[in-house]
């Protein structure tokens, strides 16, 4: 038995120690494992690493926190453990950017240091507040595990790169009343100033099993007082982690709007995290600044069912408004798919999604999310393949780039949707369901078809990545589901040691909002190693899975389009590049 192997027999004996005593329930935000999370990391394994992702050199990160653009510097902080590759010891690590895309880490912002944040520096948001400069705003666990809200400030404002920050000794600026519940109280939002000339920030939380995001109001930026009623809460849908507020232009479909805009020509976006399922929903709705009351739309359901930033692997995420280019950009964590084990022995757990433009879709009843224009820089060989019929079984080779690392963009001409089965409307609330039954190989009237990324040449591995037309029967209309299906993408082992944990192989899918009227729907997908984000109809919905392949890996890997549907489907147009590895000065500072 070799070293290695040695270090292996003795992690499993550890883990499944570990299941039989020591692991804390999922309720508590993230799986914890006491005994791992100062587990040093003794070398990092490469195979799976992304190449144009934010991503430390090692261990385990999560929440994107307090991202801003300030002094000519994107900084993006997030929940990072200094000490191993799963959760836990979390502080701010922090890096700048001025970009979105070459990175550059500095040492840590805040990190446990006072009674109030002893037990943990968690999630919170920064706000440019006019004559003061960035505040943060954030959750600290105190020794009691009561989680307190708290702010830290610049040493030195002037400093573009915000290297060193304080914690006041004013602080806590919020503790939990005696009507709240200690344990679920967390993630303030960035704040933003009404025209009562009172600071408002989000804070997310629970009653039972009630979601419930309050609204602190405050003169000063540092006494806070919780407002009357929460902003919005909503029953049976447990504690909301990650709130994320903001408004969206019912006009301007092409810019962002920063927190403070007021005009009847807006709409309010609410995202939450639901601790329970690990998946966000968000509503369109109204926000009345007089009475701090959000209401969401009619049509804009409230609940499991609601509408997702994105429909895969992605949490936690928070939106920015860049005053630079007048957007507003939403990042994401996509967390790893594989076994806790597996993270160790890779040394690294969790990745940020490329960063998103967030805007209203013109039909005003969803958003739209597209990469950021910046991740176009790293586009390298390119090919172009127009005009190509794919009949029903084909599967063609997309040649030229390295499929491992890619951005490729495709238009499907569709035409005719006669063939498209019919919709069953038991389907409705059960894509992923729907894509499991039926995948990429089960052939349908219009699709399945699609992109087939991260495969071998003999579809031993492979993630699809399809559409598939229903037809209603009741009005005729389209109902395109979009899956991006993970069972097929590896050969590795499922099973960890742990007896309930295995890898996590979903069928991510959702419905598309386009009637196809000229018979197109398009694919955008960036690939990097272990992670798939795709994009269909222009961002109306996206998808991001998290893979591990065993051979289709690096070189090994090909990409192909495909079609299983009786339908003939012509690629008008498809764009496929290399993405370059950007700079990411990381090492040192962490
Ligand atoms: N992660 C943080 C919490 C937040 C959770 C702790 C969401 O503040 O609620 O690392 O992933």
């Amino acid at each position: 038995m070799g070293a290695s192997n040695i270090a292996y027999a003795l992690l499993l004996l550890v883990l499944i120690n570990l299941s039989n005593h020591n692991i804390k329930g999922t309720e508590a935000f993230h799986q914890i494992y006491e005994n791992l999370q100062s587990e040093s990391v003794e070398s990092v394994n490469h195979l799976h690493r992304t190449g144009f992702h934010f991503q430390p050199p090692k261990h385990w990160i999560n929440d994107p926190n307090g991202p801003v653009y300030y002094k000519g510097f994107y900084h993006l902080f997030y929940q990072y453990n200094p000490k191993g590759a799963v959760w836990g010891n979390i502080i701010w690590a922090h890096s700048v950017s001025k970009d979105l895309v070459n990175w550059e880490a500095l040492e840590p912002a805040i990190h446990p240091s006072k009674w109030f944040d002893i037990g943990g520096t968690w999630s919170g948001s920064i706000t440019l507040v006019p004559g003061k400069g960035p505040i943060i705003i954030y959750t600290g666990v105190n020794q009691n595990q009561t989680q307190i809200q708290s702010y830290a400030i610049p040493q030195d404002p002037s400093d573009p790169y915000l290297r060193k920050w304080i914690k006041p000794d004013d602080n806590p600026i919020a503790m939990p009343d005696y009507t709240m519940n200690g344990s679920a109280f967390r993630d303030p939002t960035t704040a933003w100033l009404a025209k009562d000339g009172h600071w408002r920030t989000v804070v997310g939380s629970r009653r039972k099993d009630r979601g419930i995001a309050y609204i602190y109001r405050s003169r000063d930026f540092k006494h806070w007082v919780k407002a009357k009623h929460p902003v919005h809460s909503k029953e049976s849908t447990g504690m909301w982690e990650c709130p994320d507020f903001f408004p969206v232009s019912l006009t301007d479909f092409e810019n962002g709007l920063d927190l403070d805009y007021v005009g009847s020509n807006t709409k309010h976006v609410l995202k939450v995290s639901l601790d329970i399922t690990r998946y966000e929903y968000y509503t369109l709705g109204r926000y009345d600044p007089k009475t701090d009351r959000y209401i969401p739309d009619g049509d804009s359901p409230d609940g499991w069912d609601g509408l997702r930033f994105d429909y895969g692997n992605f949490y936690a995420s928070k939106t920015f408004f860049d005053y630079k280019k007048n957007r507003r950009i939403l990042w994401g964590w996509a967390n790893e798919s594989d076994t806790v084990q597996d993270d160790i022995l890779k040394g690294w757990a969790g990745i940020q999604v490329i960063p998103r433009t967030v805007l209203l879709d013109t039909s005003k009843k969803q958003l739209v999310f597209w990469p950021v224009e910046e991740i176009e820089s790293l586009r390298g060989n390119y090919i172009r393949m127009n005009n190509h019929e794919i009949k029903k079984g084909q599967r063609l080779e997309v040649k030229g780039i390295t499929p491992a690392q890619a951005d490729v963009e495709v238009t499907f001409y569709v035409g005719s949707l006669e063939k498209a089965e019919p919709f069953d409307p038991s389907f409705t609330f059960i894509p992923f369901d729907l894509c499991k039954m039926k995948g990429s190989n089960v052939t349908g009237g219009v699709g399945p078809f699609g992109l087939i990324t991260l495969a071998t040449p003999d579809l031993e591995e492979y993630t699809p990545v399809f559409f598939r037309v229903f037809k209603d029967t009741s009005n005729h209309n389209p109902k395109v589901l979009m899956c991006s299906d993970a069972r097929p993408s590896s050969l590795k082992q499922d099973r960890g040691p742990l007896p309930k944990e295995r890898m996590y192989k979903p069928s991510f899918a959702a419905f598309v909002d386009t009637d196809m009227a000229d018979g197109r729907i398009s694919l955008r997908i960036l690939i990097d190693h272990s992670v798939v984000e795709s994009f269909g109809a222009l961002g109306k919905t996206v998808i991001t899975s998290r893979v591990y392949p065993v051979k289709a890996v690096k070189e090994n890997a090909h990409l192909y389009v495909f079609n299983n549907g009786t339908q003939s489907v012509t690629v008008e147009s498809l764009d496929a590049w290399n993405m370059e590895t950007p700079l990411q000065m990381n090492d040192g500072a962490l």
